[in-house]
């Protein structure tokens, strides 16, 4: 018999960065965790293998709204936390359309079916940084004008006001966590940190030479994923829904990440960096850096872990990795 006092979560993107630290929070939490998983040729459990045998993993894509509506009543989640996307921003000019059909239409998928199954169930968006784009006032929180500069800034963008839009018409317990960049040693290897984290690692163990990079001049508000998955449950926690932004109020370029990880290594960066046109974007964002003082205020929320500490502890995770 189904145990009623134990809380369930969904989350989709569950094999994902973000995914794999939330469940483990929710884990740890209480709570039993549902994680919806697209169909693959291949395992890609990598990052939740640890914690396999505590979830129950279930099928269904953001494309397809009928697999959402099964899982919600199969399941009966008392919270959604809707982390899965196309979330690589270079290739969202390379694939505009499915990255509008999954990161932006899948919202309406997964909201449009909660309202159906149980519009009791609290939902949280992973909203982004992304959405400020060519930024209008610096620094950024949650009253400042959206100008998004990618094809997947745009779909986040509809993804963010859809979730306004159903709290309003609907009374959705529906809220929208605007997260700044985010990393960990789990984060996807095309991401810049992870990119120089692993290149400086595999240079220092001699396994590669030199790292192409585009922009060094690109700024970002970078802070741990770990640290940033407690807001979002803690915005679920809440009695009325809404919106904050989430980040650590600093800001650093590419070219400092790089100086910071090669010296963990011991190596100077500009002995290794190349810079290479092909990763250049045709639309960049230059400069965020966020404002989380209502995330501080109200969801009690603060990062533990700084820039300097994050770079530290994803080159040792790489060293580590290549030592194995
Ligand atoms: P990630 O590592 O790229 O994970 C994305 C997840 O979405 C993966 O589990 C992926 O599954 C899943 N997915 C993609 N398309 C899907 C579909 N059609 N149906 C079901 N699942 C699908 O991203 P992340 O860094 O964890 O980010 C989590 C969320 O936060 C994303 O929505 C991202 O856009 C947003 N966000 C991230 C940051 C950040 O700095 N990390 C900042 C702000 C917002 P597969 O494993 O099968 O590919
Ligand atoms: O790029 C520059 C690049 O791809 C950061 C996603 O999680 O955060 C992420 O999006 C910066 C950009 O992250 C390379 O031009 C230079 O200015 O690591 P990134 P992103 O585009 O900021 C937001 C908040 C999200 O929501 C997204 O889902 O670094 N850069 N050289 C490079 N970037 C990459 N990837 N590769 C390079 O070689």
């Amino acid at each position: 018999m189904e145990d009623v006092l134990t809380p369930k979560a969904l989350i989709t993107g569950i094999t994902g960065q973000d995914g794999s630290y939330l469940a483990e929070l929710l884990l740890a939490e209480g709570y039993d965790v549902v994680g919806l998983m697209r169909r693959s040729s291949t395992v890609n459990i990598e990052r939740i293998s640890h914690i396999q045998d505590r979830l129950t993993l279930v099928s269904g894509d953001l494309m397809d709204e009928v697999s959402l509506i099964n899982v919600l009543r199969d399941h009966r989640p008392r919270e959604v936390y809707n982390l899965a996307a196309q979330s690589f921003v270079q290739a969202s000019w390379s694939q505009p359309v499915l990255t509008g059909e999954t990161t932006a239409l899948g919202v309406t998928r997964l909201l449009d079916a909660i309202r159906i199954v149980d519009p009791t169930i609290r939902f949280y968006q992973a909203s982004s940084s992304e959405m400020f784009g060519r930024v209008r006032s610096v620094p950024q929180n949650e009253l400042t004008s959206f100008y998004p500069r990618s094809p997947y800034g745009v779909a986040k963008v509809y993804g963010h006001w859809i979730t306004v839009n159903y709290r309003e018409s609907y009374g959705l317990h529906a809220s929208s966590g605007i997260l700044f960049n985010h990393e960990s040693p789990r984060r996807g290897l095309e991401f810049v940190t992870r990119k120089v984290t692993h290149a400086a690692a595999a240079i220092k163990a001699g396994r590669q030479r030199e790292v192409r990079l585009g922009n060094l001049d690109a700024q970002r508000d970078w802070g741990y994923a770990g640290d940033y998955v407690r807001a979002m449950w803690a915005m679920l926690q809440r009695d009325t829904p809404d919106d904050f932004v989430v980040a650590t109020g600093e800001t650093h370029s590419v070219r400092e990440l790089c100086e910071v990880a090669f010296a963990a290594v011991g190596l100077a960066w500009e002995n290794h960096v190349v810079v290479d046109p092909a990763f250049l974007r045709p639309a960049e964002v230059d400069l965020l850096i966020g404002d989380a003082t209502k995330a501080h205020r109200e969801l009690d929320w603060k990062c533990d872990v700084d820039f300097y500490g994050l770079i530290e502890m994803m080159v040792a995770a790489d060293v580590h990795a290549l030592q194995r």
